[in-house]
């Protein structure tokens, strides 16, 4: 099957990475002109910065005709990949019962993932893909240069607004770690957050095993950011596994307003332990980037656009609040709550055109509209949550 392929990918997944088969995988990528993709909680068994890599090349994804998973343990189901449905699937994995639930698989290989990889890196021939290594090369062009322009266009609303736009401290955030005076190599990064992900995934970069640790990764789960941070930190402090060689060098996370709430107090733990570890906390005003609240307005004990920003309300708290009777509604004529929530929506001063539904007043957390889907398939199966 791998033979025939024209353009094979190993998702390179937890497996690999616990069973530190970085260097087998690699082995069998360039034996064959297998791209390599990574996925789960952590990133950089395969740099980014490899030929091979797609990880930063997402519009390669649904060309590949042959995906073989290695050490996936959490397996997608159809649909929830970024790979074409026509693909051929192998799936290696060690838990023979597990091999076909949720996707089904054209082969199943029973091995741990060094164990399967490295059965292929004896059984493979040698084989060249040049079409596919351009086409792979092209991808990440593609992507970098769809970060270069919503970093331009991030610079634009940044000074129009007075705002830092997430496209912004995303961009800033990575020549920081990797173009100015820290090796490259050195910081691990907890790659949290929800709507400051979707710039700073595009933006963080792996180039050795365990230098991403991305907790959301499969489900979208917000918050655990400053506890992972609380782990990795303690992983690079005492050099444990492949951050030995970074020990001592802060680690770097990344969460959201509202995310913090859930594992803030492990800001103490950083403290108390001194584990070294600098903590981005997107503050975008308690906004999410539910577009669906803006229909709830009147259940929802949120501001909608328009109305007085939060801290502002805080001050009117204590004092009691006029009463208001409402006229009440007829057929055809919606209730006033609701026809004030509408207008107050549609005269938001700050909303973008075409991007209705944003809550976020300041800084739109969502990407522009034709760079969804690609955003989607940064990690196929990292659950990226947009
Ligand atoms: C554990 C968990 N609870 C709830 C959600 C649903 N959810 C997705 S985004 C979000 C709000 C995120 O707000 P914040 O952390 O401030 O990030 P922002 O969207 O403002 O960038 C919530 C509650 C989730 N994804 N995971
Ligand atoms: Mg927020």
């Amino acid at each position: 099957m791998i033979q025939k392929a024209e353009r094979p990918i190993i998702v390179a997944s937890t497996g690999v990475f616990y069973d530190r088969a970085w260097d087998v995988l690699r082995t069998v990528a360039e034996r064959a002109d297998i791209a390599v993709v990574e996925s789960g909680p952590m990133r950089g068994h395969f740099p980014d910065s490899h030929p091979l890599s797609v990880s930063t090349g997402p519009d390669a994804l649904l060309s590949a005709d042959l995906v073989i998973f290695a050490g996936q343990y959490s397996m997608p189901n159809v649909g929830e990949v970024a790979f074409d449905p026509d693909a051929k699937v192998i799936r290696i994995d060690q838990d023979a019962a597990d091999i076909g639930r949720n996707l089904p698989v054209d082969l199943g290989l029973v091995a741990s993932a060094r164990g399967g990889l490295e059965a292929l890196a004896e059984a493979l021939p040698s084989a060249s893909r040049p079409a596919w290594r351009a086409e792979l090369a092209a991808a990440r062009d593609a992507f970098e240069k769809q970060n270069a322009e919503w970093y331009e266009l991030g610079l634009k609303h940044s000074a129009a607004t007075d705002t830092i736009h997430p496209a912004v401290i995303a961009q800033e955030l990575s020549s920081f770690l990797y173009s100015g005076d820290l090796p490259k190599e050195q910081t691990t990064v907890v790659s949290g957050g929800y709507g400051i992900a979707r710039y700073t995934r595009r933006w963080l970069r792996a180039h050795r095993p365990g230098q991403i640790l991305n907790g959301a990764y499969q489900y979208g789960a917000i918050g655990p950011d400053v506890g992972y941070t609380v782990g990795a930190g303690a992983a690079v402090m005492n050099g444990v596994g492949p951050q030995a060689p970074y020990r001592g060098a802060p680690v770097f996370g990344i969460t959201g307003d509202a995310g913090v709430g859930y594992s803030g107090m492990e800001f103490e733990t950083l403290a108390k332990y001194r584990i070294p570890a600098v903590v981005l906390v997107y503050n975008n005003n308690a906004w999410g980037v539910f577009g669906s609240a803006a229909s709830h307005a009147l259940d929802a004990h949120v501001p909608v656009p328009g109305e007085p920003p939060l801290r502002q309300d805080r001050r009117r708290l204590g004092r009691p609040r006029r009463v208001r009777h409402l006229p009440r509604a007829t057929p055809g004529s919606p209730p006033a709550q609701l026809r004030d929530g509408r207008e107050r929506r549609r005269l938001h001063p700050d909303q973008l055109p075409g991007d209705q539904g944003v809550l976020d007043q300041r800084v739109p957390t969502r990407p522009p509209p034709q760079g969804r889907t690609r955003l989607h398939g940064v990690l196929p199966l990292s659950g990226d949550p947009a």
